[in-house]
């Protein structure tokens, strides 16, 4: 697939993601997607604190295939157009944070509306880099839902952590898409009504951002720092 990388560029600094059907090939998302549900299997273990699960309302098993060498996650860094598109959006001198999978399985709750790190400067950020090995299917749920232009609104508001945000759009992602959103963008996913579902994500930042740029993620109930597991905020909307 061929992009224009100045309307692509536009699209997303305008709405604060970009949704690219099909930008990688398909043979290369199967074998990356068996890696991906052999590693995983079809009972993987919680990683993250009980306190964080039922706090956040978010169920993810993360993996970090790089950092085991495994080298076919590689071929979508050297990919001239994902990073060529990768620069235009983030200026010369951006970085490769890290490549995560984040799996979720049949009967929860997904992700709930969250930031991946606060607002409040609007220069620091994280981009997310979703690559989609298979699709995601209304029947099986995980659909990613975002806010366009919220990446430009300020703080997520407190409420209830997965109703329904006016304005909300719901991005369906098919195997080979490509979806860049701003780490500042109201986002949630879904909850998973069959299989399971994951995404890949090749977490990219600006020149000079800090590595721990996504240690604090804002969600509608609370601010949590994933070093220290602990809850440093308590979010509640205003009486
Ligand atoms: O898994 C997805 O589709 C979205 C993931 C997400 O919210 C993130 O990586 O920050
Ligand atoms: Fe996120």
């Amino acid at each position: 697939m061929d992009i224009n990388i100045h309307h692509c560029t536009q699209n997303f600094w305008r709405d604060g993601y970009l949704h690219l059907p099909g930008f990688f090939a398909p043979a290369l998302m199967d074998r990356l997607d068996e890696l991906i549900t052999d590693y995983f299997g079809a009972e993987p273990a919680f990683w993250h604190t009980d306190e964080f699960l039922s706090a956040s309302q978010t169920e993810v098993v993360p993996w970090f295939p790089q950092n085991e060498g495994v080298a076919t996650f590689d071929e979508i860094d050297a990919d001239p157009r994902f990073y060529g598109l990768t620069e235009a959006i983030l200026g010369q001198g951006w970085t490769r944070h890290y490549c995560m999978v984040m799996f979720s399985k049949k009967g929860t709750v997904g992700q709930a509306w969250h930031q991946d790190c606060p607002p409040e400067d609007a220069a620091a950020h994280n981009l997310n880099r979703l690559v989609y090995t298979s699709d995601i299917t209304d029947a099986i749920g995980g659909q990613v839902v975002l806010v366009p232009g919220s990446h430009r609104a300020g703080l997520l508001p407190p409420g209830d952590p997965h109703a329904d945000l006016a304005g909300q759009r719901v991005l369906t992602p098919a195997k080979g898409d490509l979806v860049f959103l701003h780490g500042h963008t109201w986002h949630r996913v879904l909850p998973i009504r069959e299989k399971y579902r994951f995404s890949t994500n090749y977490r990219a930042a600006p020149k000079g951002t800090p590595d721990d740029i996504t240690d604090v993620c804002v969600y509608r109930n609370m601010r949590y720092r994933f070093s220290t597991e602990q809850i440093i905020e308590e979010r509640t909307p205003a009486a």
